[in-house]
């Protein structure tokens, strides 16, 4: 077996270059839930994509290094951590491509595989910090040699090489995949709200009775307004794109938000607070205002209550979790749109 002939040298290379991929992977993965706009969208999980599949160039070495460290017999550490990870990059694997691949066509027991694929790369990312701190390999100076630097070159043109064959193969084949967004989102019941799917972050739920007034706070007034008073003939189309993994293009109809604040006295460079029945908020920059919609209706219909009725926020270009429904509350602050956390907590 000439595997065991191998050079210390080599294990190391190849262990450096999986730990870089795997965190590019996670890191990319993370970023990609907070762009919305096609382009930057399309680079991150196109990076995204390329990483993750470029793990699967480094398992032949990888599979060499495994054998050989179960061949010592001297400071060997216990392997059931090391397997987990192992497990948990394949599963992160599989339901990645299965969603690039199938979409919402592959779903485990109604549970979104992207959910999975979610859940199951974060968890990789958890192991890989213990699998790492538990090694004895630390950087060196020679990772950065030329041929080092050269090496890892063609590990990323493998990469992307890889990925290039799995978009060119959906695009060929004429595989759902092949219709993707930027974000990687598969289309569902654009033009067709009732089509659309009715989607919950995290822990919200639907409210029974979302209620039928807004309040307004701003310029150091608070105005109370009836949902039809909203309903002033302002439209946008805009894709709602949730980071579940699906689309819709929709007709969206309401007021927009700098015409709701006009003649108000409001602060410089403030923001936006806009807060739902069940508590559900985001905080968005004032300067946005004249993009943001105030919805009452969508594709000439009055909003269905899973669709946010009496009104919801439509963001163009952000992804869906900044889409607050049930809106009860307006409120103009002064705080700087980054001062919340960088998703809803509930
Ligand atoms: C170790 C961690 C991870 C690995 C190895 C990994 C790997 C992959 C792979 C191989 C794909 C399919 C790409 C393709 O076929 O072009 C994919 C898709 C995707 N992953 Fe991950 N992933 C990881 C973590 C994450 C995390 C933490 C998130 C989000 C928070 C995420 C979000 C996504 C999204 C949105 C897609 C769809 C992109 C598209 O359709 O182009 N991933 N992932
Ligand atoms: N109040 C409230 N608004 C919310 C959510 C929520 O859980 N609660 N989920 C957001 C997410 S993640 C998405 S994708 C969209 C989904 O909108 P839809 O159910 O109309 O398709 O609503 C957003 N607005
Ligand atoms: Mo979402």
């Amino acid at each position: 077996m000439p595997a065991v002939h191998l050079p210390r040298r080599a294990g190391r290379r190849t262990n450096l270059g999986l730990l870089a991929l795997l965190l590019l992977a996670t890191g990319t993965g993370v970023l990609a839930f907070g762009v919305g706009t096609p382009l930057p969208a399309r680079l991150v999980t196109a990076a995204h994509g390329a990483t993750g599949l470029g793990l699967l160039l480094l398992v032949p070495w990888k599979t060499v290094v495994v054998r050989r460290s179960r061949t010592r017999t001297v400071g060997r550490r216990d392997p059931t951590a090391a397997w987990a990870l192992a497990v948990l990059v394949v599963l992160t694997l599989v339901t990645g491509v299965a969603h690039t691949v199938a979409g919402q066509a592959a779903s485990l027991g109604g549970v979104g595989v992207l959910l999975v694929h979610v859940a199951v790369g974060v968890g990789t990312g958890a192991l890989l910090v213990v699998h790492v701190a538990g090694s004895r390999q630390r950087p060196r100076r020679t990772d950065l040699s030329r041929r080092a630097l050269l090496r890892a070159g063609g590990l990323a043109v493998g990469a992307v090489a890889a990925w290039g064959a799995v978009e060119g193969g959906l695009r060929l084949t004429g595989a759902p995949g092949g219709r993707r967004r930027g974000t990687g989102s598969h289309e569902r019941g654009s033009g067709d709200p009732a089509a659309m799917p009715v989607t919950q972050w995290f822990t919200d739920t639907v409210p029974d009775d979302p209620g039928d007034t807004l309040e307004l706070v701003a310029g150091g007034r608070t105005t109370r307004l009836r949902a039809a008073e909203l309903d002033r003939g302002d439209g946008v189309t805009a894709v709602l794109d949730c980071t579940g993994g699906w689309y819709a293009e929709q007709e969206w109809r309401g007021v927009r938000l700098d015409r709701l604040l006009a003649g108000l006295d409001l602060p410089d460079g403030g923001s936006v607070d806009v807060v739902g029945v069940t508590g559900y908020r985001r905080r968005l920059p004032l300067a946005d205002a004249g993009s943001l919609l105030l919805a009452t209706h969508c594709a000439g219909r009055p909003l269905s209550t899973g669709h946010g009725a009496p009104v919801r926020l439509v963001a163009p270009g952000r992804r869906g979790y900044w889409w607050v429904k049930w809106v009860r509350r307006v409120e103009v602050v002064d705080a700087p749109w980054w001062a919340q956390p960088p998703v809803p907590l509930q």
